[in-house]
This record gives structure tokens, C-alpha cells and sequence, in this order.
């Protein structure tokens, strides 16, 4: 496969690119011996978007609308005042951006269903033409040989539900999205073998419904008690919905979750800061991902929230912790760096001084240990026997050159560097199958708006024109090795 760089990309640039683009990836990775920096054989390599980040047309094929078309039309609530009414305009490229994951050699693509497409109310009546978009992508994916992993909730809530019972603050909520997961199941598992239930549940509920440093659709600020509860009915969701995918969907479909898991890294790799790590992870996940993976709220947690504790039942907790098949782990930074401690938790939380590092995004930390110790532990204290990397990847200030390149040199700097951890995962056995990176294409990045670009590929919000940044090369050349370049 040629360089996804025309020669005209880079002509006149210092870079030598024109040379690995003359001579075939395939052909090298072939004669490179297997080297220490290879990744398994059968990795699955990816791309990752969520619906409304990046589809457009939210008037077509009798949509309905998301707590994000509402918050995104608040003033003052988005930089710049951006939606994501046309965003990267998807919906009608999708032809060109599966021709953009293919020219990645990338064979898997994640990418998320808006529940608003297909129960435009919530509830009751479905809008099978809300399908057809996703029928039409999901057979030019196969067509081009990528394998689509489908999430069916990546925070664009039907407005209905919103207004009618608060949204995931009403256990119907729950139940609603239950029914929504078995209605898709039942028409489209006879193509897509891997469903992730919901994105990253900590990240809407504390930004969305919480105080947290970012806001987030619907906006609210609760109370922490009010906040654990929309936690277990979240958690509940997933349960009601991996069921219903079990009954509902074809037999083999593998279901997980994608969450960005409270990564917790040992300041210093001592056994003892190692075995903190492990704890704290179990202690810090405990509202969510220890509920779903062990069916139990830790002692600890319940200790902790005291009269904030989720109001449950027994019967939830064994809805919550329905098997899944895979865990999807979002890694973008370490969430703690701990240390061992006589506390009687056993572990502490060390504070980041404030000469951290961090990318374009403030809240970006650069940690690359994260995608080690991250999916290591989840595998070590859950015995999870297959993780994806659902999401990794970096904003970047990325200028567009007087010669129409993008040289994302902090990009590629970001993902090297985390890859390579991820490569020592691997090695040591980690059971991690695949990597997703976040993101295909510049997209609507929430209250951020249009201003912080994650792609690989540039967007031109005004022309909608796809140009790869440098990053693209770098990826394509990765995957065509499986090894780090
Ligand atoms: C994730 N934080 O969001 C989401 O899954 C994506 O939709 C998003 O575009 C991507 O990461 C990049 O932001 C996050 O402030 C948003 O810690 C904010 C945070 C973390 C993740």
C-alpha cells in the first residue's frame, strides 16, 4: 500500500518521506525480523469517533434529539459557540473516511450509535430508518475488510429522557437503554461481533451531572449522593443492556464496556508501591467498574459515601455484573500516581505538582507508565482475560504549513511514547487484543468545541477537505510493521 502522503504533501519538505513512501510497508515488515518492540501477532488496530462528534446531520432520517444538540445551542456553553450540527459531516462522508481508515491499514474501527437516531423519543416507537445510516457504514467497513466494534452510548442522550425523568437520574432511564441495546442487537449482530455498552460512565456523570473541571451535556451540578445513584443506574444500564444483547443479539456477539478506568500508577515501581497500585485501582473503581467486574460495592466505598451510598438491591448488583467478554480500557493520562501506606486502605494518593506536563488539552496529562499499569492491573486484580485500548490518543495545536502539511510532531511524541508502554504490556503477556486511537478524523470535542483536534487526519471545518497529519504516517508505518517505529 502506498504512503497515504502524496508525493505533492511533502514536496520540497526536509522530510525524507518520499522514500518510504517509494518502497512498500508490507514488503519491509516482511524481511524485519520479529524485534523486541513487535507487538502480538493479530493485534487489532484501530481508529475510534462517537456519533455525535462527528456525524452531522442531526435532521435526517427522522432523528431526534440529544441532550448535546440542547447544550450545544446554549450560548456561552461550547468554545466558540460550536455544535455539533454539521461537525465533521460524516454522515455523508462515511464512503471517504472508511477509504481514510483502509489507507491506515487499520482493521477494526469503533464508532457509536446515537440512541436519538433510533428510538428519537427514548422509548416506544423505533425509527427503523435511524438504522440505515449505520447499515450503510457498517457494510462499507466489511466491504474494506475493517471489523466494526459498535458503542451504543457515547453520551448522546435522548432529550426526551432527559426532560421526561432526568435521565439516567430515573432507574427507567436504565431500562430504556436496556431496550435500545436488544433492539439493535436483534438487526445489526448479524454484522457486528463486538459491542461496547457505554463510554467512559464516569466522564459524563461527574462532568455532566457533577462539578467537575469540564461541564458536560445536561449541565447539572448534583450532590455526590445524588451522583452515586445515577452511578449504580448507569452501571444498571450496562447490566440491563449486556443481557439484552445475550437474548436479543446473535450468538458469539462479544459485549464489553469502554471506560476510562482511574488509573492508578506506582510512583516508583517498588513491590510495595506496585501492590498500592493494585489496590487503589480496586478502591478507586469501586462506584463502577469493581461493581460490574466483582457484582459487589467494596466495603470501603460504602464505608466512605456513608449516607451518599447508591440505594441497591441485590438483584441489580447481579444485573451490574452480568459476564462480559472484554474490558475496553480509555487511556488518555494517569489519573494517580500512589505510593504504599500504612493507612489502613493501604495505599496513598500523591498530588501532582503543579510543573506537571500536560498536552494541548489542560486536563491532558502526559503519563505514558498509564498504559502499562493500567490495563496490567485491570488484568491482574479482575483476571480480566481480554482488554482493548477502546481509546488513546492527544489534542495538538496542529497548524497547517504554507505547503499543506501538518506536522504533529507532539502527536506522534504523545503516542510513541505511550505505545511503547503499551508494547511492554504486551510482551509481559498483558491480555490486551487491540488498540484503538483516538481519533480518526478533528472533531467536535465536546465544550472545547472545534478547537482541540484529536484526528489523524486534519479537518477543515469549512471545506470539510481530510488532509493526514504527520501522525497518520506514523501510525500507518506501526500497524504495517505491528511493531513501533
Ligand atoms: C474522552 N477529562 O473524553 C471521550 O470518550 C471522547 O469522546 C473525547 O473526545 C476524548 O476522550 C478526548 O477528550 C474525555 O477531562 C473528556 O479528563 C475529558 C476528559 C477525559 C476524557
Amino acid at each position: 500500500m502506498a504512503s497515504i502522503f502524496t508525493r505533492r504533501d511533502f514536496a520540497g519538505g526536509a522530510l525524507a518521506l518520499g522514500a518510504a513512501a517509494a518502497s512498500s510497508p508490507m514488503a519491509l515488515a516482511a524481511v524485519e525480523p520479529a524485534s523486541a518492540s513487535s507487538f502480538p501477532k493479530g493485534f487489532v488496530w484501530g481508529t475510534a469517533t462517537s456519533a455525535y462528534q462527528i456525524e452531522g446531520g442531526v435532521n435526517e432520517e427522522g432523528r431526534g434529539r440529544s441532550i448535546w444538540d440542547t447544550y450545544s445551542h446554549t450560548p456561552s456553553k461550547i468554545h466558540g459557540n460550536a455544535n455539533g450540527d454539521r461537525a465533521s459531516d460524516h454522515f455523508h462522508r462515511y464512503k471517504e473516511d472508511v477509504a481514510l481508515m483502509k489507507a491506515l491499514g487499520t482493521t477494526a474501527y469503533r464508532f457509536s450509535i446515537a440512541w436519538p437516531r433510533v428510538f428519537p423519543d427514548g422509548t416506544g416507537a423505533a425509527n427503523p430508518q435511524g438504522l440505515d445510516f449505520y447499515n450503510r457504514l457498517i457494510d462499507e467497513l466489511l466491504a474494506n475488510g475493517i471489523e466494526p466494534f459498535a458503542t451504543l452510548y457515547h453520551w448522546d442522550l435522548p432529550q426526551a429522557l432527559q426532560d421526561r425523568m432526568g435521565g439516567w437520574e430515573s432507574l427507567d432511564t436504565a431500562k430504556a437503554f436496556g431496550d435500545y441495546a436488544g433492539y439493535v442487537a436483534s438487526r445489526l449482530t448479524d454484522r457486528v461481533r463486538n459491542v461496547f455498552t457505554i463510554n467512559e460512565s464516569s466522564t459524563f456523570i461527574d462532568f455532566g451531572y457533577g462539578a467537575g473541571p469540564v461541564e458536560l451535556a445536561p449541565g447539572l451540578k448534583l450532590s455526590q449522593a445524588r451522583l452515586n445513584q445515577i452511578r449504580h443506574h448507569v452501571a444498571l444500564g450496562h447490566g440491563l443492556a449486556v443481557q439484552a444483547i445475550r437474548a436479543q443479539g446473535r450468538t458469539g456477539t462479544k459485549v464489553g464496556l469502554a471506560e476510562n478506568v482511574v488509573s492508578c500508577v506506582p510512583a516508583i515501581e517498588t513491590a510495595e508501591n506496585i501492590r498500592a497500585s493494585e489496590i487503589a485501582t480496586r478502591e478507586m473503581n469501586a462506584g463502577y467498574l469493581t461493581a460490574i467486574l466483582e457484582g459487589k460495592y467494596t466495603d470501603a466505598f460504602l464505608a466512605y459515601a456513608g449516607k451518599n451510598a447508591p440505594r441497591f438491591t441485590a438483584e441489580e448488583l447481579k444485573i451490574i455484573s452480568s459476564p462480559i467478554d472484554f474490558v475496553g480500557l480509555n487511556i488518555y493520562m494517569p489519573q494517580h500516581y500512589v505510593s504504599a501506606s500504612d493507612h489502613p486502605n493501604g495505599f496513598s494518593l500523591l498530588p501532582f505538582p503543579t510543573s506537571f506536563p500536560h498536552m494541548a488539552s489542560d486536563w491532558l496529562r502526559i503519563g505514558p507508565e498509564a498504559m502499562y499499569w493500567a490495563p496490567r492491573n485491570v488484568a491482574k486484580v479482575w483476571d480480566v482475560k481480554q482488554i482493548y485500548i477502546s481509546e488513546n490518543g492527544t489534542s495538538a495545536a496542529d497548524k497547517v504549513l504554507a505547503d499543506g502539511r501538518i506536522i504533529d510532531l507532539d502527536r506522534i511524541m504523545y503516542l510513541r511514547n505511550y505505545l511503547t508502554q503499551l508494547q511492554r504490556a504486551t510482551s509481559e503477556g498483558v491480555p490486551v487484543a487491540g488498540y484503538f486511537q483516538w481519533s480518526l478524523i478533528d472533531n467536535f470535542e465536546w465544550s472545547d468545541g472545534l478547537d482541540k483536534r484529536f484526528g489523524l487526519y486534519h479537518v477543515d471545518f469549512e471545506t470539510q477537505k481530510r488532509t493526514p497529519k504527520l501522525s497518520a504516517e506514523f501510525y500507518r508505518q506501526l500497524i504495517a510493521a505491528n511493531a513501533l517505529k
